[in-house]
């Protein structure tokens, strides 16, 4: 009630995730996002991690914008998931969530170098479209963190390779936890209207990028920095 009013509010809409694990990693975590125009400002606490290994982190939208169901059957490690497995489910990525001064788009989805290492508190504010705004203010976002270690042996590795770059083992990409974010507060009037529908295509855009990075071998490294001096962006 008081609440409403001139002054803009401080987020557009505000959205919280609860991440649970994926792939009997053990993982968790919580993610709180604001949507203001373009900006989306995320927080992101996990937990149950592999310790001292980067773990990539995403919004992922399409699919059905859910998590998939944890005991589902997938390609990898004795059934495990790996990624696309469950992009039916969560889409594909659209926001990276890298650290200063990593690119936040999906051609940094497996800029390791720029995600947090083991348990970690993220935060930072990204510019995204219109179009990504508003699907992730409208709940359609799903946070995604990556990097489980099957064999319990403190590293990724393993003959399995990534479905993302099969230079990289499975374990590093496989997802270790998801979460939807869901609104938390009113709606703002007319917030909504433009949820549901008219996606049918995302899901195909989001698996094309997924496709477009495991053709270029070796994104990580070298060439995500090279990538990231040639961004125009
Ligand atoms: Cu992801």
């Amino acid at each position: 009630m008081a609440f409403a009013g001139p002054a803009a509010a401080e987020h557009e809409q505000d959205l919280m995730a609860e991440l649970t694990q994926l792939n009997d990693s053990g993982a968790s975590g919580t993610a709180y996002a604001g949507v203001s125009g373009t900006e989306v400002t995320i927080s992101l606490e996990t937990s149950g991690l592999l310790a001292d290994a980067p773990h990539a982190q995403h919004i992922h939208i399409g699919g059905t914008n859910s998590c998939p169901d944890p005991n589902m059957e997938g390609t990898g490690f004795e059934g495990a998931i790996r990624t696309l497995d469950a992009a039916d489910s969560y889409g594909g990525v659209q926001v990276s969530l890298t650290k200063e001064p990593g690119e936040t788009g999906p051609d940094a989805a497996l800029d390791v170098a720029n995600f947090p290492t083991g348990d970690a508190t993220y935060s930072r504010t990204i510019e995204v479209s219109q179009e990504v705004a508003d699907q992730i203010a409208a709940g359609d976002g799903v946070v995604v963190v990556h990097g489980v270690d099957h064999d319990g042996d403190g590293e990724y590795g393993g003959d399995i390779e990534s479905d993302l770059d099969p230079s990289l083992p499975s374990e590093a990409t496989d997802p270790a936890a998801c979460g939807e974010l869901n609104p938390t507060m009113d709606m703002p009037a007319g917030g909504v209207a433009t949820g549901g529908g008219s996606t049918a295509g995302m899901e195909y855009a989001g698996v094309a990028a997924f496709g477009a990075l495991a053709l270029g071998a070796g994104v990580v490294g070298i060439a995500a920095t090279r990538r990231r001096e040639n961004a125009s962006s």
